[in-house]
Formats: C-alpha cells, structure tokens, sequence
C-alpha cells in the first residue's frame, strides 16, 4: 500500500470516531420531596445547573421527586438514586449523631443554625455519614418549623394537649410532642395530605416554606408562628457516585453543592418573609403571638432527657455559638 492510500485509508478509518461526540455523559439522580418551584426544588436545580456547567457537560444531573424522605435515603444507600436532598426527619434513624440539630429550641435564628452547619459541629456530624455508608455533602435547610391544625387557634402550651400531629419520623420530635401532650403520629410526608383531609390526624408541624409550597392551607385553617425547632435538611449522597469523581470534579461537585445551598436558604428566607401575609391571603388564620417561654418550659422533662441521651457538651458548644 503506497503512502497516501495508508493515509486515506486512515481518515477513512478515523472519521466515524471524529463524528462521535466527544465524551459520553454521566448521569447524576437527585430526588428531593418537594415541588420544581420550592426552597428544596431550587436547591436541587440549582445543583443541577451548577455542576452542567461546571463540567462542561459532562455529566447531566436528573432531578426527581420523592415525598417518601426515609425511602430517599435507602435509595441512596443502596445506590439506586445518586443523591437526596432531605430533611433531617428520617436521618437520625441512619447518623445519629444528626439528631442533635432536631432538638426544639436549640437555635435562636437563622444566622445561629447555618453558622453552626457549616462551621465545625455541622462539619463533624457530617463526617460521621461515611460510617454509614453515606457521604453527606452539606447542609441546606427547610427553616423553623411553625405548628398548623383544623381545630382551634393555638397560643400556649395547653391549646396543643390532645391534638392528634403529624411529626416527622423522628423520635426527637415524637418526644417533644409527647411532652406537651399531644398525640404525636409519625408519618412519611407523603401520607400527610391523606391524613389532614381525612381527619386522621389535627394538625402538623412545617417550615411556611413548606406549608406555602404544598398549599397545607387548603387543609389546615390556623397556624401559629411556633418556631418551636430549626428544620435543616441535608445533601446525602451515595459514597460510590463520590468516590468515582477524580479530585477535580468532587470540587466542582462541592462548588455546585455551595450554589444550591445559597440559592436554597435565600428562598427560605424569601419565603419565610412573605408567608405570615401570603397565607392569611390564602384564608389562614395566622396567630403571631406565642408564649414561647412556655413552650419551652413546658418541654423541661425532655430537654433533660436529651441532655442524657444526646451528647450534651455538643449541645452547649451549639447553645454558645456566637457569630464572629
Ligand atoms: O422536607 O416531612 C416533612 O415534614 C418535611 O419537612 C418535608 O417533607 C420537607
């Protein structure tokens, strides 16, 4: 074969590869439990976005919903789903180290709790995910979780005694619930809807972020700005979707993780501002004013039972937390 019939023949060759694209994509799932247009939702778009761009396009991140938050974290666990972005209300049954961040009272605002999350308690805990078999990758939020129910305007310790709530799947909310009298029955937010309208349970306790999102008003009439616990929620992942990234992209993985977190807590914020308003538009009966002295009062017996079942120097270090 001369010279240049090797060559052509090499071009020939070579083209059906050059026409190829350049790279296959990698796929990335993410379910999160709450609507595209949510604190959660744009959380998870934004991660999405982020880490497309980031990588050029080399992977594409599909966003799915799951309003079965225990369910998403056994997903991830097993590796059927990439990642999640959860509340904590089922985590604590996987890390329960997690469980320290669901006790009521614990953060005075905003600023206490994401200072706390990101600052060296919030790394350690995330730290102790590995062991099992989980990366959590940061924290983002759902915010203060506020009381709702179908009976009566609650404003102190006593209006809740005897209300059927819905709690989370946690044994530290149950707890606080027990301890004010109420009638504490866990359930997957995907059954929450269900159990209003049916009259299975009173009431329920989210985040205004929530509540506006799933449109809780149509099946609550009052709400009360309890803020009774700080609601995060965490970006688990599968430690094996982590550990195939090469160091360059676990960065732009954690950069894009970092947008979501921003753009998540902004829209709380934004929510949370405007939602005292949007559901009193929306029919709601809105009760501002709060003993919350005696809430917290009320709920001593389990403070001091989290002291002993919780590590209770971490708690201190979290009630101490100043901001710099
Ligand atoms: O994470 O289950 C709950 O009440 C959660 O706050 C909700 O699904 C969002």
């Amino acid at each position: 074969m001369t010279l240049t019939r090797r060559l052509a023949l090499a071009a020939v060759l070579a083209a059906p590869l050059a026409a190829a694209p350049a790279m296959a994509q990698t796929q990335i799932t993410v379910q999160h439990a709450l609507p595209a247009n949510s604190h959660t939702g744009v959380g998870a778009s934004t991660f999405g976005q982020a880490f497309e761009r980031l990588t050029n396009g080399r992977y594409k991140v599909v966003i799915q919903r799951n309003d079965n938050e225990r369910e998403m974290v056994e997903s991830v666990q097993i590796g059927t789903i990439d990642c999640t972005f959860t509340s904590t209300g089922p985590v604590g049954n996987f890390v329960p180290e997690v469980r320290l961040f669901d006790v009521p009272f614990l953060f005075r605002d905003a600023t206490h709790a994401r200072g706390v999350l990101d600052g060296e308690t919030g790394q350690q805990v995330l730290a102790r995910f590995p062991a099992r078999g989980l990366v959590g990758v940061i924290w983002i939020e759902n915010g203060f979780r506020n009381l709702t129910n179908s009976r009566h305007e609650v404003r102190t310790p006593a209006d809740v005694r005897g209300l059927k709530i819905r709690t989370m799947e946690n044994q530290v909310h149950m707890r606080a619930f027990t301890t004010l009298g109420a009638l504490p029955t866990p359930m997957a937010f995907s059954e929450l809807v269900p159990a209003l309208q049916q009259g299975t349970v009173d009431g329920q306790e989210n985040p205004i972020s929530v509540i506006v999102a799933n449109n809780l008003n149509q099946v609550q009439r009052y709400m009360t700005m309890t803020r009774h616990v700080y609601s995060p929620q965490v970006m688990i992942c599968n430690p094996q979707t982590v550990g195939r990234l090469n160091a360059a992209d676990r960065a732009l993985f954690q950069q894009a993780a970092v947008e979501a977190q921003t753009a998540n807590r902004a829209r709380v914020t934004a929510d949370d501002d405007a939602g005292v308003a949007e559901l009193r538009r929306r029919g709601m009966t809105v009760v501002t004013e709060v003993d919350t002295a005696a809430f917290q009062a009320a709920l001593a017996p389990a403070f001091a039972e989290w002291e002993r079942t919780l590590d209770a120097a971490t708690l201190r270090r979290i009630r101490d937390w100043q901001p710099n």
